[in-house]
């Protein structure tokens, strides 16, 4: 008999028909004007034959017991009892910690996992491991690895950035032009960390432009912005060069706001003399900037003038602080809105994050979060979060960080639950050499991804729809209920149950549990959170009967507004209280890829570069449009968007002509680190040289035994580089990378992606 029920996703909320075990059919939640079509993908997922059925280990692994293993990847598993699996992975974990400490675990577990606050993967795997006596772990994340190191220095905030982002309602009623440095995707702002569930973004932008306001968008594809824009397609990489050209004109034009840059600045002096060329001999000219970007040096003249004559938004997305040198786009565009002095007036300033994410523009919640406590991580060694291959490959090796000559430790059991690394990580090669190293790799997955193929133990999660939950999301209203909505399939077990059960082994049960069943945990983490509010709120059962909570929200911010109303009541958390146009601290690390102000570097994974002589096209692996990331890949509404069964690769018409391709074709992706197929879309919207194949395709290798093996899915990170964005950050790069493109000869081999790996009886 079929059943409605109300959930949520990051993707948005929604009611489900559920019938025979599974969701049959999703409508998208009354609330939301602009539902995210990845809502599709969420039919026939909970028996989908990809999900992990019952508790699995590595054949060579049982065999052989725990070491570095080149097999990883291409060995047969077998299944096991609950019981043998507690046994095992607790035996092992008893052993890592007690022959070389709670530092050889790794236990950063980077990931998105699913919407639920009380059963989020990463708070119960963190928790779990904090009640062994901890764990390495990583710093930041691979969305904004650069920016979270450079913002906090420059403007003394991370997360205020977003979530007390100038919001929409100010913007449509007061900027006149919106600049924005990477566009304003729409496919974006589907998503929000903890779920979401309204979009007012394109209704937001549609409302700008009927007052008059303008948007201005520098990318590489024109559909960044949905509808009317002035649409720049700059060479991928080169926009700090092109925001140092509009900084030049405000500068030599006297349009520079030199009264806010001494009130509210430190060190624009020190820039100016790297802006004019005063050092260097080259004054960073809209002529400069030109020959760079390929745009005119008139147009950015232009421009510039226009941002200065009215009130005028400068946006970074976050995928530009997603390459090498990222630090300097953000910082860059602080230090063009600082100079244009309309930081912390209504509908001008800076944004970063419109259109990489929904909770820019949106009011934030007046209160935080019920959440599961985490206990404390004795632990103090970490690892920026994208450094896990260089951790692997270079146990004992220093490494430069924020300031900071840090170590790698010698990880001997890896331990992920609710992420995915052969989505997330650059260099897939890489990646599989890397996870050869350690003695165990532990994956707590509900799908047979890659990242699980590549464990020696994997533990059968639950989905969000076969448990009770509660959303919570800082930048959206509703506080959700999150109803099971089917029984659990198969042996899946939730990953809270799975520690209870492992703590238990190891004579940690009652730290970890205190004595709640998960239904218990719920109540307790609603009623502990309700004591700390200022308004009222139902108690538990009376919020679970209603299904949602409407929580205050503080409307109508503009950014840094009480900052530039009285910077000395409101100073910065930076070492001069004021937005650091010349950081003396990041001087001070002598970095050669981070200096002291913002500044040009030039990339290595460019087209203005020798790489580009053997990979004359430049791959933009942004975001995918109809799921998040690799989840739910292989449903509906992911799948209707491939081309042969791979991944869709765009190009402009010209570049395939160039090619002998023609929409539809299978084509190999390759450069000197990997090769991947892709399904072929001609769309003159894509720069030409560009070429846009977005994250997300389950990692599928020809031969799981060879580790250079082609992914035959198309999967981007088969090619991006390893490298961090600077000694600063050492962040994540994958948005970029240079590639050349050949149709595939012969028949391709088939996409196996999403079958489970093969069993063997013990
Ligand atoms: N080249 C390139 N690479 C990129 C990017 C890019 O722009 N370019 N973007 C990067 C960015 S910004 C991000 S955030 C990362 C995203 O990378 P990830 O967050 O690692 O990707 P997801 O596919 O969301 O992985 C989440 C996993 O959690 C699992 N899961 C869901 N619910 C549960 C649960 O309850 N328990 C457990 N144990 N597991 C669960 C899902 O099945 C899925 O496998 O990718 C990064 N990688
Ligand atoms: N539908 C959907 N939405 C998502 C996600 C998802 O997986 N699916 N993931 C979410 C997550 S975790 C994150 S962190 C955010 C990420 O948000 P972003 O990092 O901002 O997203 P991307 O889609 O990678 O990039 C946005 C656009 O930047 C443009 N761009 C790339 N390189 C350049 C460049 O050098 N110069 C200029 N000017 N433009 C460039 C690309 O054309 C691209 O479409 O997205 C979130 N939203
Ligand atoms: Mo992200």
């Amino acid at each position: 008999m079929a059943r409605t029920r109300t959930s949520l996703t990051h993707w948005g909320a929604f009611s489900a028909t559920v019938e025979s075990g599974d969701i049959a059919s999703v409508r998208p939640w009354s609330g939301d004007a602009d539902p995210s079509p990845a809502l599709g993908n969420l039919p026939g997922s909970v028996r989908h034959r990809s999900r992990v059925t019952a508790p699995a280990v590595r054949r060579g692994w049982l065999e052989n017991g725990p070491g570095p293993d080149t097999l990883r990847g291409a060995d047969e598993f077998v299944a096991v009892t609950w019981d043998d699996l507690v046994e095992l992975l607790g035996g092992e974990l008893r052993r890592v910690i007690d022959t070389h400490g709670n530092e050889a675990i790794y236990g950063g577990s980077y990931g998105w996992s699913s919407a639920g606050r009380f059963h989020h993967a990463q708070s119960q795997v963190h928790r779990f491991l904090n009640c062994l006596g901890g764990y390495t772990y990583s710093r930041h994340s691979y969305s904004l690895g650069a920016t979270g190191v450079i913002m906090p220095r420059v403007v003394g905030t991370h997360d205020d950035l977003f979530t007390r982002s100038t919001q929409w309602q100010v913007i449509v009623e007061n900027t006149d032009t919106m600049v924005c440095f990477g566009g304003l995707a729409l496919k974006n702002t589907a998503v929000n960390d903890g779920g979401t569930t309204a979009h007012p973004a394109r209704d937001a932008l549609n409302r700008l432009r009927a007052r008059g306001g303008r948007i201005v968008s520098f990318s590489p594809l024109r559909d960044d912005v949905d509808g009317p824009c002035d649409w720049h397609a700059p060479v991928p990489g080169t926009d700090v060069a092109i925001m140092l050209a509009l900084a030049h004109v405000l500068a030599t034009e006297s349009l520079a706001d030199r009264e806010f840059l001494a009130s509210h600045c430190t060190g624009y002096d020190r820039f100016e003399r790297y802006l004019l060329g005063a050092d260097d001999g080259i004054p960073k000219s809209p002529q400069w900037a030109s020959s760079l970007c390929g745009l005119s040096a008139d147009d950015l003249t232009a421009l510039a003038r226009r941002m200065a004559a009215g009130r005028t938004l400068v946006t970074v997305s976050w995928s530009l602080q997603r390459t090498r040198h990222g630090e300097q786009a953000p910082w860059m565009g602080l230090t063009l809105a600082a100079m244009l002095g309309q930081i912390g007036l209504p509908g001008g300033g800076f944004g970063h994050g419109y259109g990489s994410m929904n909770e820019a523009g949106l009011a934030p919640i007046r209160c935080g979060l019920p959440r599961l406590p985490l206990g404390v991580n004795p632990v103090t060694t970490f690892i920026p979060v994208a450094a896990v291959s260089d951790m692997l490959l270079q146990p004992g090796e220093p490494f430069d960080y924020n300031g900071l000559r840090l170590t790698y430790p010698d990880i001997r059991l890896v331990y992920w639950a609710g992420g995915n690394p052969f989505h997330h990580h650059q260099n897939l090669p890489r990646l599989r050499r890397a996870l050869s190293r350690p003695d165990t790799v532990v994956v707590h997955d509900p799908y047979w991804t890659a990242m699980a193929k590549h464990a020696d133990i994997v533990v059968p999660s639950t989905t969000f729809a076969e448990r009770d939950d509660l959303s919570g999301s800082r930048n959206d209203p509703m506080l959700m209920a999150m109803p099971r909505l089917t029984e659990t399939y198969a042996q899946a077990r939730d990953d809270y149950d799975t520690y209870a059960a492992l703590a238990g082994h190891l004579g940690v049960r009652e730290a970890f549990t205190e004595g709640r069943s998960s239904r218990q945990w719920l109540r307790h983490i609603y009623e502990t959170w309700s004591r700390t509010l200022d308004f009222d709120v139902p108690a538990f059962d009376g919020f679970w009967a209603a299904g949602a909570l409407r929580l205050p929200t503080d409307d109508g911010l503009t950014l840094l507004a009480d900052f530039r109303a009285d910077p000395s009541a409101h100073p910065l958390a930076t070492p001069s209280g004021r937005i650091e146009i010349f950081s003396a601290d990041i001087d001070s690390f002598g970095y050669d890829d981070c200096r002291g102000h913002p500044a040009w570097f030039e990339p290595t994974e460019w087209l203005g570069g020798p790489r580009a002589a053997d990979y004359p096209l430049h791959l933009v692996a942004n975001q995918p449009a109809g799921r998040l990331h690799g989840q739910l890949d292989a449903g509906a509404a992911s799948q209707a968007t491939k081309v042969a069964g791979r991944e869709p690769i765009r190009m402009h018409p010209a570049d395939a002509r160039a090619r002998d391709l023609s929409g539809g074709d299978v084509v190999r992706v390759f450069n000197d680190r990997g090769a991947c197929l892709a399904g072929v879309v001609l769309d003159d919207r894509v720069r030409p040289q560009v070429v846009q194949l977005s994250t997300g395709a389950w990692f599928d290798p020809a031969d799981p035994a060879d580790p250079n093996s082609m992914c035959v899915h198309g999967n981007p990170n088969v090619l991006t580089d390893d490298v961090g964005t600077s000694k600063l950050a050492h962040g994540c790069t994958g948005a970029h990378v240079l590639v050349q493109i050949e149709k595939y000869a012969g028949t391709p081999p088939p996409v196996r992606a999403h079958q489970p790996p093969v069993f063997t009886p013990r």
